[in-house]
């Protein structure tokens, strides 16, 4: 199952960027998901089931069926 990534801009996003840290620390891959934070249609998409058990906030790394 992969590992799935979703994240912001690392540059601008410290929690995005540790969370891409300790996923490529890892050593397993995963696919990363890039979401632009703040834009016009933010609010849109933070509201993405995926973003669910987060409150809508990024970092949050899906594995199959459980999120973390
Ligand atoms: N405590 C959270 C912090 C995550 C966080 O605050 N992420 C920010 C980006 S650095 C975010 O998603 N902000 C979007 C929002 O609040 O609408 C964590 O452990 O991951």
């Amino acid at each position: 199952m992969t590992l799935r990534l979703f994240i912001g801009n690392r540059a601008y996003s410290s929690w995005s960027l540790r969370g891409w840290l300790a996923a490529k620390q890892s050593g397993l891959p995963f696919e990363e998901i890039f979401l632009p934070l703040y834009e016009a249609d933010w609010e849109e998409t933070r509201r993405r089931a995926e973003l669910a058990p987060s409150g809508g906030k990024v970092p949050i790394l899906w594995d199959g069926a459980v999120a973390s």
